[in-house]
């Protein structure tokens, strides 16, 4: 398999051994605690060393709780939920839950039987492939009959995969016994308000009780059921994840309070998405020309919130049969019609020895980014940096700018690099050539970052970044992300100190609107 050579290459390729890389990591602590409240200075980035061992057992490998495993671990979503429970004006029942995923391609929807299939299919193909979540198409817990039966039989076959959960949470407060019974221990809730008169202006309606309220009374059940539904899994030990959409002049300003709310109910992270809205979608807000927040808006409100408790920025907005790394979308190697025709064998033993050398490889990253860092200690400097990032996983450098599908963007300054969000791009690479319409939307996509690290790239990409003040760097290639991003970061400075370039601050960027369309 090609992920498996490049990872046994990987680990050794330019780096130091692996023992001595690690005793240097144990003395030298990066990312530290902040204390109080259990939350971590570096957000969903947090480390083995910032969490409470129990809690670190939760999130080692679940690619949306840890953004450090989301480059080397895989969710997949099986689509068993069509019906929901209310309405919200950025979704259309067309499409896959606009809570969880994002509007392009209505999913293949599974019987229970059919999902446990699927789901061994793909953990027999993907050995990193650690969480299996239900997102919909609709709300899993308005389906709770077909929901909890796929949770029994995945449970029953493939006891070492995860089992999640994400909810509008009308319903949640009926079902967190059987959530615990079948032990899902990570439950996002979709929390766009905590006040009526806001969520009047998301929701046009919820049906509760056998009866279908409108208005502020259907926002105020809402808010009621969400918040009451948080409390009770938090007492009961499950992890609880908040995604809240950003709808800039609805909720905006708002989702400070939402932080609050949620945190003060023990969540444990705070995921801020971008609303996605286009008039094509034949959504309420897509249709009234409701905006989605620029890359600059988003990041503020993230930055603002991340003193209060942990933040996710590393979300996608999948699909309800979303499968892979998040960022990839392997979904259509496993269709209905193939995994029915596949002898599929459960093969634990192979499964966990694949992913033990998933982790060497990726103690192996943080001990670099550590001991890179260190050669930060004394550095004083209020220069802040964006630098985007083509990457195909695992950590590293490793994609041609002319074939990503997205670049990941890391913020450096003197105390490391972070993760702090992703751009969707239209391919630069078509069929051979450089799509000169692409390279426009790209560098909108990317004109807040300094730099573009990829593996390769062309004389004609390269001489239109440039252009646009984005440095394109490729003599990182094939090296870890964020050791190269803090490397380049202090060459950076002493150009600056150097007077070979002036530090300036860069412009706003686009969030791609357009919808999703798996390869
Ligand atoms: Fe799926 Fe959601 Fe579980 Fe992850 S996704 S049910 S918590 S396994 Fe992850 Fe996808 Fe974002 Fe969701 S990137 S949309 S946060
Ligand atoms: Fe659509 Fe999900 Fe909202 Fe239901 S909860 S209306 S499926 S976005």
């Amino acid at each position: 398999m090609q992920q498996s050579e490049e990872l046994s290459g990987g680990i050794d390729a330019g780096s130091q051994p692996l023992d001595e890389l690690m005793q240097k990591i144990a003395d030298h602590k990066g990312c530290g605690s902040s204390g109080g409240g259990g939350k971590s200075s570096c957000g969903s980035s947090a480390g083995q060393g910032d969490l409470a061992p129990e809690i670190w057992e939760k999130v080692k490998n679940h690619p949306c709780y840890s953004e450090e495993a989301h480059h080397h671990y895989a969710r997949m979503h099986v689509a068993v939920a069509p019906a929901c429970n209310i309405q919200c004006n950025y979704c259309n029942r067309k499409y896959d839950c606009a809570n969880e995923s994002r509007p392009g391609v209505v999913s293949e929807k599974l019987t229970p039987e059919q999902a446990a299939k699927k789901v061994l299919a793909v953990a027999s193909t993907i050995p990193q492939m650690t969480v299996l979540g239900i997102a919909g198409p609709g709300d899993p817990l308005a389906n709770p009959e077909k929901t909890f039966k796929t949770f029994q039989l995945i449970s029953e076959t493939a006891p070492d995969i995860k089992l999640c959960l994400s909810t509008n949470g009308l319903a949640l407060p009926d079902h967190v016994d059987t959530i615990k019974a079948f032990n899902v221990d990570h439950v996002t809730i979709t929390i766009n308000m905590v006040d009526p008169d806001i969520g009047a202006e998301i929701y046009p309606w919820v049906f509760f009780n056998h009866k279908r309220y409108t208005g502020r009374d259907a926002a105020k059940i809402l808010t009621e059921r969400q918040l009451q539904g948080l409390e009770m899994l938090t007492e009961r030990g499950i992890l609880c994840k908040v995604n809240s959409v950003m709808i800039p002049g609805v909720n905006d300003a708002h989702l400070v309070e939402v932080n609050k709310a949620v945190k003060s109910r023990g969540a444990f992270l705070h995921n801020i998405m971008p609303l996605i809205s286009a008039p094509e979608h034949g959504t309420v807000f897509g249709l009234n020309g409701q905006r989605g927040p620029t890359a600059q808006e988003l990041k503020a409100l993230q930055d603002s919130c991340e003193g209060e408790m942990n933040m996710m920025r590393h979300c996608r907005q999948c699909r309800a049969d979303a499968v892979g790394l998040l960022g990839e979308d392997r979904s259509a190697e496993f269709t209905t019609e193939k995994i029915m025709t596949m002898d599929v064998k459960y093969d634990s033993e192979t499964r966990k020895a694949y992913q033990q050398k998933v982790e060497q490889e990726r103690q192996a990253t943080v001990a670099a980014k550590n001991l890179e860092l260190a050669t930060l200690a004394g550095e004083r400097s209020d220069i802040k940096i964006l630098i985007a990032v083509a990457t195909k996983g695992g950590g590293r450098i490793n994609e041609h700018f002319g074939h990503a599908k997205e670049f990941q963007v890391y913020e450096v300054g003197t105390d490391g690099a972070k993760f702090v969000g992703h751009r969707r791009v239209d391919l630069y690479c078509q069929g051979g050539y450089g799509e000169e319409d692409s390279i426009e939307t790209i560098i909108r996509a990317l004109n807040d970052c300094t730099a573009v690290f990829v593996a390769k790239i062309g004389h004609c990409p390269k001489d239109s970044l440039a252009e646009a003040g984005i440095e394109p760097v490729d003599r990182y290639a094939l090296e870890y992300i964020e050791q190269s991003a803090i490397s380049y970061y202090k060459e950076y400075l002493d150009r600056v100190r150097d007077g070979e370039v002036t530090h300036v601050a860069r412009g706003d960027a686009d969030i791609r609107q357009g919808a999703f369309i798996s390869a």
